[in-house]
């Protein structure tokens, strides 16, 4: 089978979208940072669908831990297909990846790019374990191994907050404006939190270039929302018999996809609201109600349906006792937290969980609930912080972070061992080899990761509520809690 390359895009016009601008004419404007699936689904394609008017906004992406996406598309001139399914698929040619460098080692020509006038958005996706915080603060973490590194040896770094400091420094030293900086992950207020990061980082290296970076670099927020399942050796077998092409690695998505942007980009952007972004002056609302909707239900959902043996979303909501149990944890526990007038939660939810149900997808529970340290606290903790302070019941909320506390002693409902993945999992399997099967040590342990829990860890009515829910976990299983708890 003939490889994906410009060579090809003719012969498959018919069956796909593919660019329809002169790609030879598409230069460098934006350098992102973490170029994974979510990304090749989402920003890249809003960005495909401008170059044709302007072309100074194509995208150099990068990976800052493994080289294996840019060796897939490099020799397939850093197309690839992004199959959208739905009732039907669709495929389109995404073809606004202009190069991917991989930074493990090629550190200073990524540098030298991110340098460039030119270059004026970096954009990251680097998932929430790649700002190297604390997720319940949201602050620097100054321990972190990664940010030791990038101290001690600025202009090689490693990390993501490690780049733009030193990009940011060499353009200032060379009189260059800064880029703007903007965060496409899953984190609350992603701006502001980037900016707090970014600004420390620089402070730590500089007092004087920190102050610099706070006053001048700009960190709009944005919301993002598309749901991108892994992908599989049976999706590139399916791309390739669907389209004769093979496809290093292709990508898989929903139709649905959602980008609100705060409008704050003092060095220009793209015209993002001609293909379908929002741009906003206050992001944190559609944020909020995104990570407490979607992404709170979602890890809900995979713990709870792991537990369950269920190994997709789909599967999950198929049955009648966990799409009960989402849909009274959205619409009496978080939909009351949310201040979003002018828009019908009610619906939201209802299209969430139609989202979820889609069968075409293959959206693994064990993905959603890789990183739950990292996670928890704005999809889940934030909101009963909120239901706390009003007086209002939290046993639903409760019961996902009671599921994610089981998954994470390692062992599933039949005995198996189930693979947590997590930048913390080794001090969580310490705690959970010291709690055996009691439910309250197993919770304090937990409740005890400082810089996941805060506050809450004090307070009692949540400590019980996970208590009851561990130990009925453990009694009869995820399916039967849940079918208690609807
Ligand atoms: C998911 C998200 O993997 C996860 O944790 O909850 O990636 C989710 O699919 C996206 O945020 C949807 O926009």
């Amino acid at each position: 089978m003939q490889r994906l390359s410009t060579a090809s895009l003719p012969a498959l016009a018919d069956l796909a979208a593919v660019p329809t601008y002169d790609r030879s004419k598409v230069r460098p404007g934006i350098v992102h940072l973490g170029i994974g699936a979510f990304h090749r689904a989402h920003m890249a394609a809003y960005v495909d669908r401008l170059l044709g008017t302007t072309p100074e906004w194509g995208i150099v992406g990068a990976s800052l831990r493994r080289p294996d996406t840019s060796n897939a598309l490099a020799p397939q001139d850093f197309l690839y297909v992004l199959a959208v399914r739905g009732e039907t698929t669709e495929y389109q040619v995404i073809g606004s990846v202009l190069d991917i460098l991989d930074a493990t080692s090629e550190h200073e020509k990524l540098l030298e790019i991110m340098t460039l006038p030119a270059i004026r958005i970096v954009s990251l996706t680097v998932t929430e374990k790649g700002y190297c915080h604390d997720p319940a603060t949201g602050a620097l973490d100054e321990t972190h191994a990664d940010i030791v590194h990038d101290l001690a040896t600025p202009r090689a770094p490693v990390s993501a907050p490690g780049f733009l400091v030193e990009a940011l420094w060499r353009r200032r030293q060379a009189g260059i404006a800064p880029f703007t900086v903007m965060s496409c992950d899953n984190l609350p207020s992603n701006g502001v939190t980037t900016a707090r990061i970014v600004s420390r980082l620089a402070a730590l290296r500089d007092a004087e270039f920190g102050a610099w970076v706070a006053a001048n670099v700009a960190f709009p927020s944005t919301m993002v929302d598309r749901i991108v399942p892994a992908t599989t050796d049976a999706d590139r077998d399916a791309i390739g018999a669907a389209l004769g092409i093979e496809d290093a690695w292709p990508i898989m998505t929903e139709p649905f996809t959602q980008w609100v942007i705060e409008d704050r980009f003092p060095s220009g952007r793209p015209a993002f609201e001609t293909v379908g972004a929002q741009l906003v002056t206050d992001v944190e609302p559609f944020e909020k109600m995104k990570l407490r909707m979607l992404n709170g239900a979602h890890s809900s959902l995979a713990y709870l349906g792991y537990l369950a043996g269920k190994q997709y979303v789909s599967e999950v909501v198929a049955d009648p006792v966990f799409r009960d149990f989402v849909h009274a944890l959205m619409t009496e526990e978080a939909m009351p937290t949310l201040d979003m007038p002018g828009t019908d939660l009610g619906a939201y939810r209802d299209q969430l969980l139609q989202r979820f149900a889609n069968p075409e997808l293959g959206h693994r529970t064990w993905q959603i609930a890789m990183d739950g340290t990292q996670k928890l606290p704005q999809r889940l903790l934030g909101t009963i912080r909120d239901r706390l302070a009003s007086g209002g019941s939290i046993d639903r909320l409760a019961l996902g972070v009671a599921a994610w506390m089981r998954y994470v002693t390692g062992v599933d409902e039949s005995g198996g061992v189930i693979e947590v993945k997590d930048p913390l999992s080794a001090r969580l399997r310490t705690i959970a080899d010291g709690a055996g099967r009691d439910a309250g040590r197993l919770v304090d342990g937990l409740l005890g990761v400082g810089e996941v829990f805060g506050d809450l860890a004090g307070n009692a009515v949540f400590r019980d509520s996970l208590v009851a829910h561990v130990e009925r976990l453990w009694a009869v299983g995820a399916r039967e809690t849940v079918a208690g708890a609807r």
